[in-house]
């Protein structure tokens, strides 16, 4: 059973309700190649529109780019991955940098959301990345290995072939930053499947992506790598770049 290629975008905290629908429907029904499993990941605002919008039997699976990891109750500003997946919801993003870094997303936040993610049904894809002083330092293999062990630590081995994986340096996503290197990715991805091995064995993840700062121009020699796929923000931020990303499978 050859392995799908996920190709997808995160439009991260962009998008009104108009232009959402927009990109949507210049989308239409964009032939996703046989074998490309595309994913979009709308500001939560923007969920329902873009379901609705989406072709019906559109094989683009929709999500989400946080949930908390509680049951429904008094959690004010949250939201839970049961009511993400009641919404119609089938992928929760956890751990990017910007959260970890930002907003004090910890490692526990995320072992338990990846915990509630699966535990819903939702396809959780968790992010990890050394910042630039790890890289430097020449520890970011055993760094994101520590980060995947963590993140995983409560999740049922059999259910670890339910989780997709991106490796995001921190040091190359967004604006200011620059794509890594075929060679920097390399020994990372391995780092990330040794982590997966001890926790599992046998068990492959569902995929194992990279993100950060992807173009049409720089995925091509990216995807020569031993990756199930690419994690696009800014280069897919419309319905164009999506297609062109799309094309890639
Ligand atoms: C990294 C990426 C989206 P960008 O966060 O996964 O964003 O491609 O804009 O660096």
């Amino acid at each position: 059973e050859p392995r799908p290629l996920w190709l997808g975008t995160s439009w991260k905290m962009t998008k009104t309700l108009a232009e959402s629908r927009a990109y949507v429907e210049e989308l239409g029904h964009t032939v996703v190649p046989e074998g490309v499993q595309a994913f979009l990941l709308p500001p939560l605002t923007s969920l329902h529109v873009v379901l609705d919008a989406l072709p019906t039997g559109s094989p683009v699976l929709v999500g989400v780019q946080n949930a908390h990891w509680g049951p429904d109750g008094p959690m004010t500003g949250e939201v839970s991955m049961t009511q993400v997946r009641d919404a119609g919801a089938q992928v929760v993003e956890i751990g990017h940098s910007e959260r970890r870094g930002l907003l004090g997303e910890t490692d526990e936040m995320v072992a338990a959301k990846v915990a509630a993610a699966l535990d819903a049904g939702l396809v959780p894809v968790l992010c990890v990345g050394e910042p630039w002083s790890v890289r430097s330092a020449g520890r970011a293999d055993a760094y994101v290995a520590d980060q995947v062990r963590s993140a995983l630590a409560d999740v049922d081995p059999d259910d670890v072939s339910r989780v997709v994986v991106a490796y995001e340096p921190v040091w190359a996503i967004g604006e200011g930053g620059r794509a890594a290197e075929p060679a920097d990715v390399v020994g990372v991805l391995d780092a990330i499947r040794g982590a997966v091995a001890d926790l599992a064995p046998g068990v492959r993840l569902r995929a194992l992506l990279y993100g950060g700062s992807v173009t049409t121009e720089n995925a091509t020699d990216l995807l020569d790598l031993d990756l199930d796929g690419l994690f696009v923000g800014r280069a897919a931020w419309t319905a164009a770049g999506f297609t062109a990303l799309l094309s890639l499978g």
